[in-house]
């Protein structure tokens, strides 16, 4: 009898824990990002029904909260969870405290931040349905004491509006997504060389035309937009609207113009910005390659007071970047105006001119009470003033380097936390800092990379980045790309960032991680589970010869096509013009296969055919159109046997000066 009572005993105990927990870790909570201090009471619960209310007397967060549990702004005898504010709580800055005890449940922050994390922390012991919003169900929260904090204060992701245009909603959505992995900081790069994306009140232009690209806009298509005219741009009141969501969400908006590089959408809308170079754009089909701000006009400066001067009072954020990265130096050097500038100062290497143009911008921003955040190539020259901020971006040495020449600094390298990079080696995705895993962002381990400790005094956090120049294309093939390469890789940057190296363990959080894909699911979040199915069929390589109409740039290149070698592809000496083929002719003729046909790098949609036909031959001579190319690629299948294939462009002009040819992929069809 006693048996059977303390087994009935045990499964109810069981059911009720299985109602809230899963038992993944050895603690069973599954929290992510793993808090400092739990210390958990065993066998007790708090009883949450839906008669229990929830006490918040901080008007902003219990906005927020009121979306997933019922709120009350007074005190009531059944109000059981008390969310409040406690300034001297003994925790730093954005921490809190969490106490679940059978009676009740106390949230307290040492700010708005610190209770808005402990309220995240909390909702981490429900079920994960009340991401769902409007929670209604019972259930039973075992009793803890958490007293959490963040190891570092700069929390970011970087979003790139500027290659693909982004609605404002979806922003929303991924500032909320972030907010729930007590991500800080959300960077966004609102200008590139295909597009402007803010509104300036007083250069309306830049918007008007320089926000789109492709069609009859003076901007270049590129990246897979081309006969259609594509962008979109925000307005300032749209950016006030998603600062103000962002704060609630306790996520400061970065804003950055990315100057004096990657400017060729402002300077397709104000050509006297950039240096007066001249260049033969012949060999590109026009395409103008000049990017880069004349450091000499001191009109320039004007505009930039201008640009900053509204930025200032749209962003609240005490940072603003100024980006600095990739400036095609050669520009200033056949510039006579920046040349002379660079004797005149005494100048040995133009990184130097590069922080003399930054600078300026510096005492720009710091006009309308900002700090300056720049991208790790600005301290080349060693004349960048220290009050930037650096992004380390291109490796861990430039992080290194920042760090010991005293320069505050975000670790950010692309091997570790470019999030446009491939999941798996085959899969959409850039690759030129490789593979980035989740693991890989979630291993860094700062000491073991050799920062001594006065560097890693200087390190404000970490940042993941999101470019988007596969986004347009990218967002054809997943529901929501950007999810689908954000996340899980942004629960490891988040762990990384908030939780101390001694209790960060891969094992431990691959667990937690499984765990917490329920309630990524209950968010909405479209994150990655696995890599893609490979293609169905085997793969083939019957004997094929390539030829083309577009001179190659290495005199192997079609042969080594020809035998299916380098799958990175081979660039033409131009770009295509409309007539343009490349024939693939078959030995043996093809029948009852697919075949994958791609032009432009794989994977990333560049040096591509914009548009063109893809025609098939049964007798190699005479050709029939039988697709048509989408973003330089078709896939066809071939129930005839046939002995030629050809890809015939209708486009002149890529927004390159190349084209990039690749062997087909051929797979039999399995009946
Ligand atoms: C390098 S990172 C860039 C970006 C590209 C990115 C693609 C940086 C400061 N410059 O312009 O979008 O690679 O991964």
């Amino acid at each position: 009898m006693k048996t059977r009572a303390l087994a009935l005993l045990f499964t109810i105990v069981a059911s009720v824990q299985a109602v809230c927990l899963s038992a993944a870790t050895p603690d069973g909570l599954n929290l992510l990002p793993q808090p400092r201090n739990v210390e958990m009471c065993e066998g007790e619960y708090f009883r949450f029904d839906p008669t229990t209310t929830v006490h918040c007397n901080i008007p902003q967060l219990r906005r927020y909260l009121s979306d997933y549990l019922p709120t009350f702004s007074w005190s009531s005898p059944r109000s059981r969870v008390e969310v409040r504010l406690n300034p001297s709580l003994e925790v730093p800055k954005e921490g809190y405290r969490l106490s679940i005890r059978p009676e009740r449940v106390v949230v307290e922050g040492v700010d708005y931040a610190g209770a808005f994390y402990g309220v995240q922390t909390l909702l981490q012991f429900f079920p994960s349905t009340v991401y769902e919003g409007g929670f209604r169900e019972a259930c039973s929260l075992p009793c803890v004491e958490i007293t959490d904090w963040p190891e570092y204060s700069h929390r970011g992701q970087h979003l790139d509006v500027a290659r693909t245009f982004m609605p404002l909603e979806e922003i929303k959505e991924f500032v909320e997504h972030l907010a729930r992995h007590k991500i800080n900081r959300l960077h966004l790069h609102l200008t590139d060389d295909e597009g402007w994306r803010v509104e300036i009140l007083s250069h309306p232009e830049l918007t008007e035309v320089g926000a789109w690209r492709g069609g009859d806009s003076p901007i270049w298509a590129i990246y897979g937009s081309f006969d259609e005219k594509y962008g979109g741009y925000y307005t300032q009141a749209e950016l006030r609207e998603l600062v103000a969501w962002a704060a609630d969400r306790c996520i400061t908006i970065i804003p950055e113009v990315d100057l004096p590089g990657h400017s060729l959408a402002i300077g397709k809308v104000i050509p006297e910005v950039l240096c007066p170079v001249e260049r033969d754009n012949s060999a590109a089909a026009g395409y103008d390659r000049r990017n880069v701000w004349c450091v000499a006009r001191e009109e320039n400066y004007a505009l930039l007071d201008d640009i900053f001067r509204e930025l200032a009072d749209v962003f609240p954020s005490e940072w603003m970047h100024i980006g600095g990265d990739e400036v095609g130096m050669k520009q200033w050097a056949d510039c006579p105006h920046c040349s002379a500038l660079y004797k005149s100062e005494g100048y040995t290497d133009y990184s130097q001119l590069e922080a003399h143009f930054l600078n300026r911008v510096v005492e720009i921003v710091e006009r309308y009470g900002k700090r300056p955040v720049v991208w790790n190539e600005a301290i080349n020259g060693g004349n960048l003033t220290h009050d930037a901020l650096v992004c380390g971006w291109k490796d861990m040495e430039a992080c290194k380097k920042a760090t010991s020449e005293g320069y505050r600094t975000v670790v950010m390298p692309g091997s570790w936390f470019y999030f446009d990079m491939r999941q798996s080696a085959k899969e959409m995705g850039h690759n030129w800092a490789g593979v980035v895993t989740p693991e890989k962002c979630y291993s860094v381990d700062l000491e073991t990379l050799g920062f001594k400790e006065s560097q890693i005094a200087l390190i404000e956090g970490f940042e993941g980045a999101f470019w988007s120049e596969l986004h347009l294309v990218g967002r054809e093939t997943f529901e929501c790309y950007l999810e689908y390469m954000t996340f899980p890789r942004v629960c490891a940057l988040a762990e990384l960032c908030w939780t101390p190296q001694s209790l960060r363990q891969w094992g431990d959080f691959e667990l937690r991680l499984k765990a917490h894909g329920e309630r990524m699911n209950a968010m909405g979040i479209s994150y990655r589970h696995a890599a893609p199915p490979a293609p169905q069929g085997r793969q083939i390589t019957p004997k094929m010869t390539v030829s083309t109409s577009m001179p190659m740039s290495r005199s192997e290149a079609l042969d080594k096509l020809s035998v299916y070698a380098n799958d990175w592809g081979y660039r033409t000496k131009r770009t295509c013009e409309d007539g343009d083929w490349i024939l693939y002719e078959f030995a043996q003729p093809l029948d009852n296969v697919k075949v994958e046909l791609t032009t432009g790098y794989r994977h990333v949609t560049r040096g591509l055919i914009p548009m063109g036909k893809v025609e098939v031959s049964i007798d190699g001579h005479t050709f029939r159109s039988v697709a048509d190319l989408h973003n330089g690629s078709a896939t066809i299948e071939l129930s005839r046997p046939t002995k030629a294939i050809r890809l015939r462009s209708t486009a002149t002009g890529n927004g390159e000066s190349f084209v990039f040819l690749q062997y087909p992929i051929i797979h039999t069809l399995t009946k």
